[in-house]
């Protein structure tokens, strides 16, 4: 008899936790239903020419009104577990104040949707979504934000807590500061390098404030955050492309990773920043650093970077021979290399692998969707967690980014994430050869996962 636990194509542990991911904005619809105020990617989507197709979020997948079919969808992938994202301006139209009770039942019969269901609920309370009414008062670009924040947690919590699994405070902080306030990629559409580090810090705040409330009202859920990571190689073996390296891991990783786990800022970042650095104050240092239960790590693709002359002295070259539909490289051993790398570096709680998928230009066609470069893209990743597993990185679980098709924020409507196909004329959803292949990936634990030619 074969030891399936460590055969690279054995399976994956007894209790490993198979998932798919949603976020709120992404999916719900009913933007102006039940009492929710409005966020900025309203605002943002209502901007011309911010994003492609002039697509906003008013009935995306419409969940909001078919969160009882879409769960059963769920069931049928023989997943454990569910992450979906509360929003916040559901909870509290206007940022703070009054609590929209309307917006947490909906919440409340989706936690209870899951349990019945037997799927774990992972809630993320922060994708994306701030009520506009804070951005109105300076956003995350003021610290009385954060206060907001712990005072959402706070209400989600005490709600929902008592069935939660998993709690998240955030999803991807880089992506929240630099796209949303240095590149202005996303909500709020801001450009000010100074002001994303300032959003950067503002957002751990609140994740510190927030933590111990988790802890009080969910005491029997795990509690950690979900960050966006990017492996970065040199370009070429010449000192400064490999220097140029690791600014850009500095710039992406370290300075999302080091407040966590080691509770500062890295020093050869804190330098080069000059007087853009944020302000700290007394405490703050210590409560990003509180002990999570987990780390979410969120995986596409890698960066492969040379010396530039210009501030911050490195650009992304093109790199690869296989991308995905968003122009990412499919790069699987980047995640194997990702995972070795933050147990070498750091004193880590157990990781969830909380996004890994791939965006492709699905056809409907005869009832189907043939999608083989998507099961491709999900058999590598998952070979290469294996082997990171293999390495010893203690990988508790993994969610497959998307259960469905979605408005994929600057794209729009045009970027197809789904294993299940939606079909935004009818929303009707239609299970992709992908979804059906996770499907029996998942019913096996893995066990003999084969990466398809
Ligand atoms: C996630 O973000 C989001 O959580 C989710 O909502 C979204 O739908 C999903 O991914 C798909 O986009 O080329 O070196 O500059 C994605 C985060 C960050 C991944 C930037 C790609 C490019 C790195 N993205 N990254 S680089």
């Amino acid at each position: 008899a074969t030891d399936t636990a460590t055969e690279p194509s054995g399976g994956f542990p007894p209790g490993f936790v198979w998932g798919v991911a949603t976020a709120a904005f992404q999916i719900e619809g009913a933007t102006h239903e039940d009492g929710r105020g409005p966020s900025i990617w309203d605002t943002f989507c209502a901007t011309p020419g911010r994003i492609e197709g002039g697509d906003t979020g008013e009935v995306a997948c419409d969940h909001f009104h078919r969160w009882e079919s879409d769960l059963d969808l769920i069931a049928s992938l023989n997943v454990q577990s569910y992450r979906f994202s509360v929003a916040w301006p559901r909870v509290f139209p206007e940022g703070r104040g009054q609590v929209n009770v309307k917006g947490l039942d909906f919440y409340d019969r989706l936690v209870d949707g899951m349990l019945e269901r037997g799927l774990q609920p992972n809630a993320t309370l922060y994708h994306w979504d701030l009520p506009q009414a804070l951005q109105d008062r300076g956003g995350w670009g003021s610290r009385d934000t954060a206060y907001a924040f712990a005072d959402y947690a706070e209400v989600v919590t005490k709600r929902l807590g008592d069935r939660l699994a998993f709690c998240a405070t955030f999803n991807e902080p880089w992506c929240i500061a630099i796209l949303g306030h240095a590149t202005g990629e996303h909500a709020p559409g801001l450009r000010d390098p100074q002001l994303a580090l300032r959003v950067a810090h503002h957002l751990y705040v609140a994740h510190g404030l927030a933590l111990p409330r988790l802890r009080a009202n969910a005491p029997g859920a795990e509690h950690g955050i979900v960050l966006n990571l990017t492996p970065s190689y040199p370009a070429s073996e010449a000192p400064e492309d490999e220097a140029a390296a690791a600014r850009f891991d500095g710039f992406f990783n370290r300075w999302f990773l080091d407040p966590l786990l080691k509770g500062s800022y890295p020093q050869d970042l804190w330098e080069g920043y000059g007087d853009a650095v944020p302000e700290i104050a007394a405490g703050d240092l210590e409560s990003f650093a509180q002990p999570l239960d987990f780390l979410g790590v969120n995986y596409y693709s890698r960066a492969v970077v040379a010396h530039d002359e210009a501030w911050p002295h490195f650009r992304n070259v093109p790199a690869g021979e296989a991308h995905t539909d968003m122009g990412w490289e499919v790069f699987p051993q980047g995640l194997t290399d990702l995972l070795v790398r933050l147990k070498r570096d750091y004193a880590l709680p157990p990781l969830y692998i909380t996004e890994n998928g791939a965006a492709y230009p699905d056809r409907l066609e005869g009832g189907r969707v043939h999608d083989p470069e998507r099961v491709r893209y999900y058999a590598l990743h998952l070979t290469a967690l294996q082997e990171a597993m293999r390495q010893g990185v203690d990988v508790r679980g993994y969610y497959a980014w998307s259960l469905m098709d979605n408005f994929e924020w600057a794209k729009g409507y045009s970027k197809r994430f789904g294993l299940f196909y939606v079909d935004y004329a009818t929303q009707e959803r239609v299970l992709k050869e992908s979804g059906a292949w996770y499907r029996e990936v998942v019913r096996a634990n893995g066990q003999g996962l084969e990466v398809p030619q």
